[in-house]
């Protein structure tokens, strides 16, 4: 078999962590801090624009809240409202607010039991993939991806391809022998920008994005008996997102 590896993105593609779950949160610190921003669905969609929960703050207030005035430090406090954010996005996973995308626990397994090995490479914080990972499926599972490739580790984040890079070489491995499952037009550009093979499921803010260079585009990994919808792309081997289906994908890139 080809793959070797598939690489996974985080937010968005694991689960629908933005509006539910990092968008409250961050509201829920902004309140908590005596500012009275509001990130309301509509805003948060437009924000994703820029990655990273404290880049995404700078932005809000540089193109959004440009007449907000603060006369402390704005590093540290941007730092310390992102720190209680991720607390608070942790709170969220814990009361069962963030669930797993569809297919993903079944792929997840399907590639343990083929001996695809795994990496997660994200923009988001490493807590933040430990919370989501273990809330959802179990600690345990933390100890299926070799590597959490995430958020400050590389200068660059999404779209630029430091992450896939940082991953493919700590893991020894060739961009054509591994996948990456994304969901955003900033994921789509870091993981070609690395020569991945990508396939794209689209999140609740990336229906209208661009996935120029994508294998293929779906709604969903799916279920046996919950088929996957091909917006664009090559059809797959399989009615859903099997090791199969990313295996011939791949022959076929
Ligand atoms: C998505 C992001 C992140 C999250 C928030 O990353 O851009 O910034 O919105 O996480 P990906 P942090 O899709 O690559 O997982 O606040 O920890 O940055
Ligand atoms: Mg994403």
């Amino acid at each position: 078999m080809k793959l070797q590896a598939i690489l996974w993105d985080v937010d968005g593609t694991l689960a629908e962590t933005e509006r539910d779950g990092h968008r409250v949160a961050f509201n829920m610190a902004f309140k908590e801090n005596g500012l009275d921003w509001d990130w309301s669905e509509e805003l948060y969609g437009q924000l994703l624009a820029v990655t990273g929960g404290k880049e995404r703050i700078k932005h809000y207030l540089k193109t959004v809240n440009t007449t907000w005035k603060y006369d402390g430090d704005l590093e540290s406090l941007v730092k310390s409202l992102h720190l209680r954010k991720n607390e608070l996005y942790a709170d969220l996973i814990k009361q069962g607010k963030v669930v797993l995308r569809p297919g993903v626990l079944r792929l997840l397994n399907e590639a343990r039991e083929k001996g695809v090995r795994m990496a997660i490479a994200t923009t988001t914080s490493p807590e933040n993939v430990e919370n989501l990972v273990s809330g959802t499926i179990g600690q345990e599972a933390m100890g299926w991806f070799e590597l959490i490739a995430a958020g400050d580790i590389v200068p660059a984040k999404k779209p630029a391809a430091d992450i896939y890079h940082y991953a493919l070489e700590k893991m020894k491995l060739d961009a054509q022998d591994c996948i990456a499952i994304e969901d955003s037009y900033n994921g789509i550009t870091a993981a070609r920008g690395a020569n991945l093979t990508t396939v794209i499921t689209r999140s609740v803010y990336t229906l209208d994005d661009d996935f120029d260079g994508a294998a293929v585009v779906l709604d969903q990994l799916g279920e046996s008996g919950e088929q996957c919808d091909i917006i664009s792309g090559s059809p797959l081997s399989d009615p859903i997102v099997t090791i199969g289906a990313l295996n011939s994908l791949l022959e076929n890139a």
